[in-house]
């Protein structure tokens, strides 16, 4: 089995310097949040894997290749002939301001269903990392994931989901009423503050969904707070890690980086402290550079951001 196994969708991302509509060019890249955390996990030299339908056609060969030379196990992806990859445009309008165009209606990735999980989930994993974007693609690609965590977490896997609220593929209403249910499967839950009544009750406040959480089973509760760092919570209380100081050029990825590093810190064995200084570190390198996962570290530079004066040549 691998370390990490994940699925979901594979999203060529089209990626303009500039507004969209003054024209100029796009430059594609990989990108999708589960592809994200397997790069940042394998980049720190664990087995990540991903499984999930790619196009059967050079975008497909794209995604794929990029998954590759970044080590990631696409033994378990299947190649959908019938069906196209799903596009993401994202647009750098202003320094501070990206904007997103999605072209994944009915995309190969969108068409996930539970067979093509069974053989990766046969496989094994010690950590199946779960996104809330995949069971807003479609029926079956909703069915396949809680479906996974089932199978993963009576495996003795850890189960992670990620809330990753996506406004554009669904309402919060809904997205609340299937990722709440999917909770109650999972050992992690990672959420923005603002995505963490999407699995608990509305408008319910930080204490009372973590509480919740807690009490349907949930080991770790983690928000996500940005440049303010982030705060962890467990049934033996709450712990909080800073941010570090870097100049953030782009924060689309931050949210993977984090997860990933806090995953990387549960396979090395890390005390709660250790994973939480991880996630924070790989969401410091993401908003440091440019594109979703292009910037996270290798082992070896983990800690590259220490002690380190802005401009610094090394
Ligand atoms: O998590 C970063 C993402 O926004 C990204 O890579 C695309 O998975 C993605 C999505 O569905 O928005």
């Amino acid at each position: 089995g691998v370390d990490l196994l994940t699925f979901g969708e594979s999203l060529v991302s089209l990626r303009s310097a500039g507004p969209i509509a003054a024209g100029g060019p796009l430059h594609p890249h990989l990108a999708g949040a589960e592809c994200n955390v397997a790069i940042g996990v394998s980049r720190l030299g664990h087995r990540a894997a991903f499984a999930g339908r790619v196009s059967d056609d050079e975008l497909g060969g794209f995604l794929l290749r990029q998954l590759r030379a970044e080590c990631v196990d696409v033994t378990h992806v299947i190649r959908d002939p019938e069906r196209s990859a799903g596009l993401m445009f994202l647009e750098r309008r202003t320094a501070d301001l990206t904007r997103v165009i999605y072209q994944r209606a009915g995309s190969a990735g969108s068409a996930l269903r539970v067979d093509d999980l069974r053989p990766a989930l046969a496989a094994g994993a010690r950590v199946l990392h779960l996104t809330g974007i995949t069971p807003a693609l479609s029926d079956s690609a909703r069915e396949a994931t809680t479906w996974a965590a089932r199978a993963a977490a009576r495996a003795g896997a850890l189960v992670c989901l990620d809330v990753n609220h996506r406004a554009k593929l669904w309402s919060r209403d809904a997205a609340r009423a299937v990722l709440t249910p999917l909770a109650g499967h999972v050992s992690v839950v990672v959420a923005s503050a603002d995505e963490l009544d999407l699995v608990g009750t509305p408008g319910a406040d930080e204490p009372t969904v973590v509480a919740e959480l807690l009490d349907r089973g949930v080991s770790t509760v983690l928000v996500k707070l940005g440049g303010d760092g982030a705060r962890a919570y467990t049934r033996d209380g709450r712990l909080e890690a800073a941010a570090l100081p870097v100049t953030a050029v782009d924060t689309v990825g931050a949210g993977d980086a984090f997860t990933a590093g806090y995953l990387s810190g549960h396979l090395d064995g890390l005390d709660l402290a250790g994973r939480l200084r991880r996630a924070v570190t790989l969401g410091a390198f993401a908003v440091a550079g440019h594109g979703d996962w292009e910037a996270l570290p290798r082992r070896d530079e983990l800690s590259l951001l220490d002690s380190r004066q802005p401009g610094d040549t090394i």
